[in-house]
């Protein structure tokens, strides 16, 4: 096991490499299918991040569709992904895919430096074991959330949609990517979905005793509950709802929210 704490790079593939010593989680901004104010609160959260922590997980559904082609980049992901790929100069970040964005592990390692997996990554915060696992496709209780979650992570439809020229299969997605969660706006349901979430994140600790934290999103409830002792479930909630996030040490972990600094007015031109 290697530290590489601040400035450093981690090594993209060992299973319990150090990320870090102060994780910085977010999780669930969909961006591109929400206002571009998230976006600029985004990036200005991602200036942040060094000042927050030492190193950054994001924990799926970043954008509301993500796709790597092989000489292609999604054109309204470009701000986001070029912002990342310079803070990951700076420290390391992880991310996970969502069912929204998990097609994009070999753009993400190769030109981004991040370490990436479309379902669950495992790191060290300190001596904390963490598991990282967005969550969708887990606890849907009904047959049509875990059919579309069948298909989406098919291989197949992946592979068909990379035939597909990139133009004419942005736009598909405009015209499909409200189905690609499982969006129900009822309250009852989406608490549900939280105790649900819960109870699995319950199950995977006591199935690997190693594990010091589960991180999950996708219900876009935030959640922090110690299950065991010193072992605990975290979800930062999702970023669209009130810029949302969380940091976690080696022995806690806290909710937050981002306040954006307003920007100063604009100045009067000094030339003509
Ligand atoms: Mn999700």
């Amino acid at each position: 096991m290697r530290h590489t704490g601040c400035g450093g790079r981690v090594e993209p593939t060992i299973f319990g490499a150090v990320l870090g010593h102060k994780l910085v989680v977010v999780s669930d901004a969909h961006l591109g299918a929400t206002t571009p104010s998230l976006e600029e609160a985004f990036l200005a959260f991602l200036d942040a991040v060094p000042d927050l922590g030492d190193c950054l997980l994001v924990n799926g559904d970043l954008f509301d569709f993500w796709f790597s082609y092989s000489r292609v980049i999604p054109r309204r992901g470009f701000h986001v992904a070029a912002a990342l790929a310079r803070l990951a100069r700076r420290l390391p970040i992880a991310m996970v895919g969502g069912n929204h964005d998990r097609w994009g592990g070999e753009f993400w390692e190769r030109e981004a430096g991040l370490r990436f997996s479309p379902h669950r990554l495992t790191f060290q915060v300190g001596r904390r074991s963490v598991a990282a696992i967005h969550g969708d496709g887990l606890t849907e209780p009904h047959l049509r959330a875990s059919l579309l979650h069948g298909v989406i992570n098919h291989p197949i439809t992946a592979a068909v949609f990379r035939a597909i020229p990139p133009e004419l299969g942005l736009r598909l997605v405009d015209g499909l990517s409200r189905h690609l969660g499982d969006h129900s706006q009822n309250e009852a349901a989406l608490r549900d979905a939280a105790i649900r979430q819960r109870a699995w994140a319950a199950g995977l600790l006591s199935a690997e005793p190693e594990l010091g934290l589960v991180v999950m999103g996708h219900t876009h409830r935030a959640a922090l509950a110690e299950l065991f002792p010193g072992r605990e479930y975290l979800n930062p909630g999702a970023w669209l709802d009130g810029y949302r996030y969380a940091l976690v040490t080696e022995t806690g972990a806290e909710l937050r929210q981002f306040t954006p600094r307003v920007p100063p007015p604009p100045q009067p031109a000094a030339l003509r």
